[in-house]
């Protein structure tokens, strides 16, 4: 269907345009367009993950002991980074939160606009209050949590984690005009000891057709 000339533009059909996001996919092989904090790879085989896009994921990682001692950044450093409030992070998961690693973007986006992108939180950590790694996304300075250890997704995991969420989707509608700042991090809680990870990929800004259709007179 040519989507270039539309007569009624009354359409409420969804389709993707031009995306503002650059990078979206990480299949430059780099961070291209990203600002990153702490452990983040762009890779295909680090943990052999299927990428649900492309060849390749963004991966992010807690400070983790067992991986040795890992470049990240204590949880003030990451809400500074993703201008949060201080203390939202404690706040998200109820617990001491302690350090991490962040990655995000800015770019344009218009009212009605729906962003999504696929996730995929990795652990180590058994089910537990006191140690409950979390993975969150920020959305212009608001934080919303992923999962968590007590998540119900979880299955064994093939890579070199012990358990795994696998894929999910994560859609959000716009409300207002202008620049979005989209953030991703994972943390370690209560204590370093043992590590999370947080996998991202096909991160999509999708406008409706009604918005930029051309009505033929
Ligand atoms: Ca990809
Ligand atoms: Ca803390
Ligand atoms: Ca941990």
């Amino acid at each position: 269907m040519n989507t270039s000339i539309l007569v009624n533009s009354e359409s409420e059909n969804v389709t993707s345009f031009q995306s503002a996001i650059i990078n979206g996919g990480f299949d430059t092989g780099s961070f291209t367009g990203w600002s990153t904090s702490g452990m983040s790879f762009v890779d295909k085989s680090e943990l052999e993950n299927i990428p649900s896009k492309g060849i390749y994921s963004a991966l992010l990682l807690t400070g983790a002991a067992e991986d040795g001692e890992l470049n990240v950044f204590s949880d003030s450093v990451i809400e500074s980074f993703l201008s949060l409030p201080n203390g939202t992070l404690d706040a998200l998961i109820g617990k001491d939160t302690i350090e991490g690693s962040a990655i995000q973007q800015t770019f344009a986006a218009k009212a009605g606009d729906r962003l999504s992108f696929d996730w995929n939180f990795f652990t180590n950590e058994s089910i537990s209050e006191d140690f409950n790694d979390f993975a969150f996304v920020t959305i212009n300075g608001v934080a919303f949590k992923l999962s968590d250890t007590f998540s119900s997704l979880f299955s064994s995991s093939s890579n070199d984690f012990d358990t795994e969420t696998g894929l999910n989707t994560f859609s959000y509608t716009v409300a207002e005009p202008g620049n979005l700042t989209l953030g991703f991090g994972v943390l370690d809680v209560g204590d370093t000891m043992i590590g999370s990870g947080l996998l991202i990929d096909n991160l999509k800004l999708e406008s409706s057709i009604s918005d930029s259709a051309i009505t033929i007179m």
